[in-house]
């Protein structure tokens, strides 16, 4: 059986777990990080020496962190043809949404964190929120015109691609105050909260703004 280490509700740990789940992978995630501690434990620091999450362990010993790679990893060992496109251009698009949505989706979701859960109410700053909002608009500009003629993001199917532009958009969605509208985005992100395991990693995963 894999193991995950990591907390549940890190979104990059998140990323790799809607990933297994969708894959059907028997797991076991070992809550790792934040109030769980154990990123400076040098066992955990000789696996991922970067002291972050997730990892991913299989029983042959084989490691490997950053959630990115991961994700393209156990697409591609599990549902080649798939979940991982199995052209070199279906997996090249792929790859460039995985990065491109890790590089201008994440912002927002750390901002979101900081501004949500880790501030008082009276530490917030509403003008970082304004920024973020305003900048991850864009991006999702970007995103509501890929999206207008296809229900995914590599085309007709769901694919690795959707995994980490779908699960940072969960705060996006979930964002109480009015946000700008793109229904491409919002129709994509019904299909993709439809989804079991999106549902079991992502959607239930995340904790709850108070
Ligand atoms: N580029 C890395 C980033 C890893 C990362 O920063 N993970 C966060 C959690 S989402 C972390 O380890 N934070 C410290 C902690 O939670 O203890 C990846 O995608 O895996």
């Amino acid at each position: 059986m894999i193991k995950i280490w990591g907390r549940r509700d890190g979104s990059n740990v998140v990323k790799a777990m809607w990933a297994v789940g969708e894959l059907g992978i028997e797991y076991d995630r070992i809550d790792w990080g934040g109030k769980f501690g154990g990123n400076d434990d040098p066992e955990y620091r000789a696996k991922n020496p970067n002291g972050r999450l997730p990892t991913l362990e299989e029983e042959d010993g084989f490691i490997l962190y950053e959630s990115g790679p991961i994700v393209r990893y156990l697409c591609a060992k599990h549902s080649m043809g798939n979940l991982c496109p199995d052209t070199l251009k279906g997996r090249a698009e792929a790859d460039k949404w995985m990065d491109w949505s890790s590089l201008n989706l994440a912002n927002f979701n750390g901002v979101f964190l900081d501004q949500f859960f880790r501030l008082s109410k009276d530490q917030r700053d509403p003008v970082k929120v304004d920024a973020a909002i305003e900048a991850a608009t864009k991006m999702y500009d970007i995103l509501e015109s890929h999206l207008a003629d296809r229900p995914y993001l590599c085309g007709d199917k769901f694919t690795m691609a959707d995994i980490p532009a779908g699960s940072l958009t969960y705060r996006w969605m979930t964002w109480p105050d009015s946000i700008p509208s793109h229904p491409n985005v919002k129709a994509w992100y019904d299909r993709l909260a439809a989804r079991p395991a999106y549902q079991k990693h992502v959607a239930q995963a995340n904790n709850k703004r108070e």
